[in-house]
């Protein structure tokens, strides 16, 4: 298997953030065109766009109220035709974000749905008839009560919603939502769009009729996770399947689909080839680890070991050694930064953990997916009130707490690692105002370090973040065996040090990682030269095979 897609870098935009045009605050698509030549001088191969679709913004765009049509704050049809034609001319792909497990509640056919119920797009969503009780209890994500059922007085019905009230699920079970979600795809293919994410897809099959769960059998079955209950409906293959014989097998795109819910085992079930359903995925698992096991991203006061770091990933790529293959990311938009969370954002480590990060991502088996800002460091914000957050999801769970009179002030707290706004904040283009993001109020407060963390400083440091960042990337390119080799792990229970060995035929390299503040001495596993091919820091000790590993220090060895 050799497709251009498995050794592509991608490179995530949320529009929002990145750059706005006009001053009105928020970023847009012609902000994003005026930065095509600082995306082509990455080296970062495919775009992937948060969704650009209209939209009254309850979620940032993941609420649709239009499939074909753009987000008036972003711009025009005509904006994202240029900005489609400007990546294509530098030699970068586009890849959407297909949002389909559900629509915003102004969608026409949400309207015409709810409108009565023997209204043709009735049957466009789920609906539970009042009369029939109070529905099967499900979880919903973003409720005040955490509760996926809303009634509508209109037709006294309630009908579902995974995320919020404004964001009602899809019926995926009337074949007339398929096709119209099957046209709504060709449309953007026909663009010439390379491809989609695809949110949340393994939530988009249910049981019908809906049927009660108890907490008992949702613990048994379920592992106690309503993600894992929902990527579990019962046609979802199938759907899938016919997707891509109805569509995707008709165009040269590439499809990844975001799995919550979707262990390592079951992976292969999306993209395995032979299986003709999806061409890669991106797991959760690397993101639970030092969260309690709550659902609400309250951190572990004891953080993540370093260990089960390891076993994750390893697994991840033991999964994908023969069939399949793999993506792998360390934050995104529902994320805090990941310098914040995997590294160490304290000044005296900042570089150094952030370097090592990036050489993490881009030494493994798999395809990495940068968040807008990791090739620059940005952190997390930390805002200390509730009035600094934009983000349902942050606004939903206070107020659910609060109900519960639990400690809100504990929970701020908690947000100041794992909130997704942090991962929001406003791209650092340079050391003017805002950030050189806007010239108005940005929509989201920007970080504070923009002073010394920032695009225009670092272009002009050779040891910068940024300049790390596109030397890996060329490394990556030059050298298949970083892309291809096999992975091999050493010493699994090491608490400080990540080492894998990578191998392709004859070509073998020695990735050794210092994930700790300390300085640590570590024998390495295999004879080496002596010169690197890579190090984040100034200097290396090495004394035969014993090395003395710097705090964040990371090293790529050429095996002999
Ligand atoms: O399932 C979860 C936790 O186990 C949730 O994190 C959920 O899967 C995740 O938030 C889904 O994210 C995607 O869909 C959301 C949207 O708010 C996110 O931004 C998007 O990435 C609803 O469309
Ligand atoms: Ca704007």
């Amino acid at each position: 298997m050799n497709n251009w897609w498995q050794q592509a870098v991608i490179y995530q935009i949320y529009p929002r953030s990145f750059k706005d045009s006009n001053g009105d605050g928020i970023g847009d698509l012609p902000g994003i065109i005026q930065q095509l030549d600082y995306l082509a001088s990455l080296g970062v191969d495919l775009i992937w766009l948060n969704p650009v679709y209209s939209s009254p913004n309850d979620d940032n765009g993941y609420d649709i109220s239009n499939y074909e049509d753009i987000m008036l704050e972003f711009g025009t049809m005509t904006d994202f035709d240029l900005l489609l034609a400007g990546l294509h001319q530098r030699g970068m792909k586009l890849i959407m974000d297909l949002v389909v497990n559900h629509t915003s509640d102004e969608h026409p056919w949400f309207i015409a749905s709810r409108a009565s119920r023997d209204n043709p797009y009735r049957d466009f969503y789920h609906w539970w008839p009042a009369e029939n009780g109070t529905p099967p209890h499900r979880f919903s994500f973003f409720d005040p009560d955490a509760n996926a059922w809303a009634y509508d007085e209109a037709t006294n019905a309630y009908y579902l919603h995974y995320f919020s009230r404004k964001q009602p699920d899809l019926n995926w079970e009337n074949p007339a939502v398929r096709q119209a979600v099957y046209d709504m795809m060709r449309f953007w293919f026909r663009k010439g769009v390379d491809g989609f994410r695809m949110d949340v897809i393994s939530f988009i099959a249910k049981e019908q009729p809906l049927m009660p769960i108890s907490p008992q059998e949702l613990a048994d079955k379920y592992y106690g996770d309503w993600s894992y209950y929902y990527a579990h409906g019962p046609h979802l293959h199938d759907y899938l399947q016919e997707m891509h014989a109805r569509v995707l097998k008709d165009f040269d795109v590439v499809t990844m689909a975001e799995a919550p819910g979707i262990r390592a085992e079951e992976a292969l079930l999306f993209v395995q080839q032979s299986r003709k359903e999806l061409n890669m995925l991106y797991h959760f698992e690397g993101m639970s680890l030092g969260y309690m096991p709550n659902g609400f991203k309250r951190p572990d006061p004891k953080g993540y070991t370093l260990e089960a770091f390891k076993r994750v990933y390893s697994k991840w790529d033991s999964i994908f050694a023969k069939d399949g293959w793999g993506t792998i990311y360390l934050g995104n938009h529902d994320q805090p930064r990941m310098v914040s969370r995997w590294g160490n954002d304290a000044p005296a480590f900042h570089v150094a953990s952030c370097k090592m990060l990036i050489t993490f991502l881009l030494s493994m088996r798999a395809t990495p997916i940068f968040y807008a800002g990791d090739e620059l460091g940005m952190t997390n914000i930390r805002f200390e009130k509730i009035e600094d957050y934009r983000d349902i999801e942050t606004h939903m769970m206070y107020t659910y707490l609060q109900g519960r009179n639990e400690d809100v002030a504990a929970f701020l707290e908690d947000m100041k690692l794992s909130a997704r706004d942090n991962g929001r904040t406003p791209f650092q283009w340079d050391n003017s105002l805002h950030a050189g993001f806007t010239t108005g109020t940005p929509w989201l407060r920007v970080n504070g370090n923009y002073h010394w963390i920032n695009r225009a400083a670092q272009e002009k440091d050779p040891q910068s973040v940024l300049n790390y960042f596109r030397k890996l990337i060329q490394l990556r390119k030059a050298h298949p065996v970083l892309v291809y080799g096999d992975y091999t792990l050493h010493d699994p229970a090491h608490p400080q040090v990540y080492a894998y060995t990578r191998r392709l035929d004859k070509t073998a390299i020695l990735v050794v990682m210092n994930f700790s503040k300390d300085t640590v001495p570590y024998a390495l596993p295999e004879p080496v030269e002596a010169t690197p091919v890579l190090n984040n820091l100034p200097d290396l000790l090495l004394e035969n095979i014993q090395l003395t590993l710097q705090p964040y220090q990371a090293v790529i060895f050429p095996v002999v």
